[in-house]
């Protein structure tokens, strides 16, 4: 009959499109049919779901190419100011649905590959994220480099190609967290433009020798190559197509000859598995730095190509190297890039002929730091010895930074030795370490923390003797945002269309302009969009149920609160705080007599989140919750009443399902130790409540959406150090000071969950130091957990609750952020291709 070779959609369009008939054949049909029969070379008979990807992806890829050439064309005619964004991590999730949207394309790719047989959603779904980024900081890159082409402005990333991204976690029946690799690459990636004409050498090792001139000439050791890959950056709605860069890193020499004649093959391929290793893994480790020689290396790779890429697009201008200020600014994007100071000192110095002195004025013109945390384990320190190995020049340099930075330091405090060494970017002890974060403040022209709260710390602790010294003009706040485009509308459509309806605004405004969301606020009091609200959440906690069915295997109830806390493992992050609140919850049910327990509202737990494969604590606190899971949710008692699940293998795309279905989230923090965060603000957007401490943006959203409508507790940022000089020099036991917490705890080491001995280092934490502070904050944040309980019994004015936080979300918008860095940092203005292109 030909049925068989014909099984998906519409035989006629299937066979005017590979005619190439002309009329009334869409143009998206054509693209994604010629992509099929030549790019993939396969047909129409066996095309699955993950072809049909492909082909889209490739066909998409078209349009992005020429916007993406017509922008570069612009800037190089043009020759604005630009901005470039260094960041090791990059956290890209899915593209195909962003650059759909963003290019106004979604509608009719949904109705071209239907009438082949195809669903859009089944297309999206088969995509596998680019997950080259541990959490926040890295989407955070992701989100700002959105906002740039969506706001028109010429900003470039740059990163590294890890071609293994964050590892995958596996979650063991015991609940013990495995990690296994993340090919992302294996079916190739439609998304990156190899370069293979981009390359630049980079050398490590060797010796370097000082001239009389103050010259430096650095020789010998290994030269490794640095491929590029571009990928492009849609704007919403704009034809501005920015380009985020990663290296590759590639042997100089494939194949070493003479080792090779000489017998020895392993030597011969020795250099290639070196070079090759620098970008083959992310490393996977969140808010701490360790001193391994790789890491650095790879440090130092990107930052020196990315910086030789740099400075040759500025050549090409013909202006002299000291306007580098003028058309150049560069964002270090925590301090890993820091090695770009001395880099630049190297070039201009020993390559340009500069004087010190006119060299430094260009270098602290050039560069802007962004510090993300205070917390002492994440601060990066490099080894001396370690440096002057991998980089005997820069060593040298950085040295001579130190030298006449503490020179002037000792003109305005003469005698001030104390001061000197607090100062100083070099710490004294067996091995004498680089303090990465006074090279990266001394070597740029502001410092930004990414909250009030969070850059006001940044002032007033790990850099107060630096703002002492260079006036508080240089340190400044940028607080954090997130792309509305991703975090509301492509994750939560149905949201984003009621929005749309209600504002009678068009979404490619509102998407632009988020303060517009103000204008749902009346509509927190008419009764029908109410409803048309809470259904849509419904929904999207039924999509979330869905998405546990068919990956776990689990029933989850609809009918329940859904309660959430989605992020990295880390004790600063309290995790454990969360779990113990369950139990509480749990052990309160079990005591509660059949009657009290009608009144209970149903309540579902859901956590996510990786554990640095190193940190033990943060993996014994998954275990528990997977092992109280397995307890709550199968005792007939509280089944009912209490659900817990540990989704594993968190990432953007899980998120896009988590937080829509939010009704509210947990971000409960020690006061003082989450600089920003950022899914706060994502869940909000949503109309997701917010339980959280008087931290980070949690603070700046209160302000924002009215502190009635957010649950605080916990003590305060200045108690802090207060409560922890106690907790060492005047313990109360446990019993005394927290007897809810001291009952808990008891009942997990008594092996109410199994395993008792095994949680005895975890629990340990608690009954120790206590440095997180659990024990002075359990009460209040059961009380707190009351509370939601209280308010989520009168859904109308829950309703409300969720409403207005939406509404009153607009200064989250990251188009805001980068606005800001363009403005008040980077000099920068928006360099429009031509006239925007209309999204739907
Ligand atoms: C900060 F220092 N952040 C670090 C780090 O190593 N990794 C990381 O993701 C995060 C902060 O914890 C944050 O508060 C912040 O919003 C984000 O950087 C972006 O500034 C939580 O996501």
């Amino acid at each position: 009959t030909g049925k068989e070779h014909w099984p998906r959609g519409d035989e006629k369009v299937w066979k005017e499109a590979l005619r190439g008939v002309d009329k009334d054949v869409p143009s998206v049909t054509k693209s994604f049919v010629n992509h099929v029969q030549t790019s993939l070379a396969r047909q129409a008979y066996n095309l699955d779901d993950l072809g049909a990807y492909q082909a889209a992806a490739l066909s998409v890829r078209d349009n992005l190419i020429v916007n993406w050439n017509e922008t570069q064309l612009n800037y190089t005619r043009k020759n604005p100011k630009r901005a470039y964004y260094l960041s090791l991590e990059f956290l890209m999730g899915r593209t195909l649905d962003n650059a759909l949207l963003n290019l106004g394309l979604k509608e009719e790719y949904r109705d071209g590959v239907k009438k082949l047989g195809f669903s859009i959603e089944d297309i999206l779904d088969k995509e596998r994220d680019a997950a080259l980024g541990n959490g926040g900081l890295g989407r955070l890159a992701a989100c700002y480099l959105d906002s740039g082409s969506s706001t028109e402005l010429p900003l470039w990333g740059y990163g590294l190609r890890y071609k293994y991204g964050i590892f995958q976690q596996l979650i063991s029946p015991e609940g013990n967290q495995l990690e296994a690799p993340d090919p992302w690459l294996e079916n190739q990636n439609p998304w990156e433009l190899p370069r293979l004409d981009v390359t630049y050498e980079v050398r490590f090792y060797g010796q370097s020798e000082r001239l009389a001139n103050g010259r430096g000439i650095w020789q010998g050791g290994q030269e490794v190559v640095a491929v590029a890959y571009d990928v492009m950056i849609p704007g919403y709605g704009t034809k501005t197509t920015n380009n985020l860069r990663l290296w590759e890193s590639r042997p100089k020499r494939g194949f070493d000859l003479n080792s090779f004649n000489a017998g020895n093959y392993e030597g011969a391929v020795e250099s290639s598995n070196t070079a090759d290793a620098i970008t083959s893994v992310l490393y996977p480790n969140d808010h701490t730095s360790f001193g391994k020689e790789l890491r650095l290396k790879q440090q130092y790779f990107w930052t020196a190509a990315s910086l030789a890429d740099i400075i040759r697009r500025f050549k090409q201008q013909g202006k002299p190297m000291n306007q580098l200020p003028d058309y150049v600014a560069i964002q270090l994007n925590d301090t890993h890039p820091t090695l770009a100071i001395p880099e630049l000192m190297r070039i201009l110095i020993d390559e340009e002929d500069f004087g010190w002195d006119q060299a430094w004025s260009i270098v602290t013109n050039v560069f802007f730091y962004t510090n993300h945390t205070v917390l002492p384990e994440a601060l990066e320190k490099w080894p001396v010895p370690l440096i002057e190995h991998v980089l005997p020049r820069h060593l040298q340099i950085i040295y001579d930074i130190n030298l006449f930075f503490l020179q002037a330091v000792e003109r305005k405090y003469p005698n001030d030795r104390e001061r000197l060494a607090r100062m100083s970017l070099i710490e004294e002890g067996f091995p004498k370490q680089v303090r990465m974060a006074h090279l990266a403040a001394v070597g740029s022209r502001k410092v930004n923390g990414v909250a009030e709260l969070h850059s006001d710390l940044v002032k007033t602790t790990i850099l107060k003797d630096f703002v002492d010294f260079e006036g508080v003009s240089k340190f400044s706040n940028v607080t954090n945002g997130i792309t509305p485009r991703r975090w509301l509308d492509q994750c939560n459509p149905e949201l984003s269309d009621l929005i749309t309806k209600t504002l009678k605004v068009e979404k490619t405004v509102w998407l632009k302009d988020l303060a517009k969301l103000k204008g749902l606020i009346p509509f927190a009091e008419d009764a029908a969009f109410r409803k048309e609200w809470a259904a849509i959440k419904q929904r999207n906690k039924e999509r979330l149920a869905h998405y546990v069915q068919t990956t776990l295997g689990l029933t989850v109830r609809t009918d329940a609160m859904f309660d959430v806390q989605i992020k990295r493992l880390h004790e600063y992050k309290r995790q454990t705080l969360n779990i113990l609140g369950v139990i509480h919850r749990y052990l309160t049910l079990k005591a509660m007599t059949p009657e009290e327990k009608k009144k209970v509202n149903p309540r579902v737990v859901f956590f996510a989140g990786k554990a640095a494969p190193a940190y033990y604590i943060a993996k014994l606190t998954i275990r528990l919750i997977v092992n109280v899971a397995s307890k709550i949710n199968t005792d007939p008692d509280t089944k009912d009443y209490l659900q817990l699940y540990f989704l594993p293998d968190y990432s953007v795309s899980l998120a896009e399902v988590l937080i829509p279905a939010s009704d509210i989230s947990q971000h409960i923090s020690t006061a003082g130790t989450e600089a920003s965060g950022t899914s706060n603000m994502k869940f909000c957007l949503n109309g997701g409540l917010l339980l959280g401490t008087v931290d980070g943006a949690n603070i700046e959203i209160a302000e924002e959406v009215g502190e009635s409508n957010v649950f605080f507790f916990g003590h305060l940022t200045p108690a802090v150090e207060d409560l922890r000089y106690q907790h060492i020099y005047h313990p109360v036991p446990l019993e005394e000071k927290c007897p809810g917490l001291a009952r808990v705890i008891e009942q997990v080491a008594a092996g109410l969950f199994g395993d008792a001995e095994i949680y005895e280092p975890l629990l340990n934490t608690i009954r120790q130091t206590d440095y997180y502070l659990l024990s002075d904050d359990f009460d209040s944040y059961i009380a707190a957990l009351g509370m939601v309980d209280e308010a989520y019994q009168d859904q109308d004015e829950w309703v409300k609750k969720s409403i207005k936080t939406t509404a009153n979300m607009g200064k989250f918008s990251s188009d805001r952020a980068i606005l800001e860095y363009a403005e008040s940092f980077w000099n920068i203005e928006p360099s429009p291709v031509e006239a925007p292109k209309k999204a739907t």
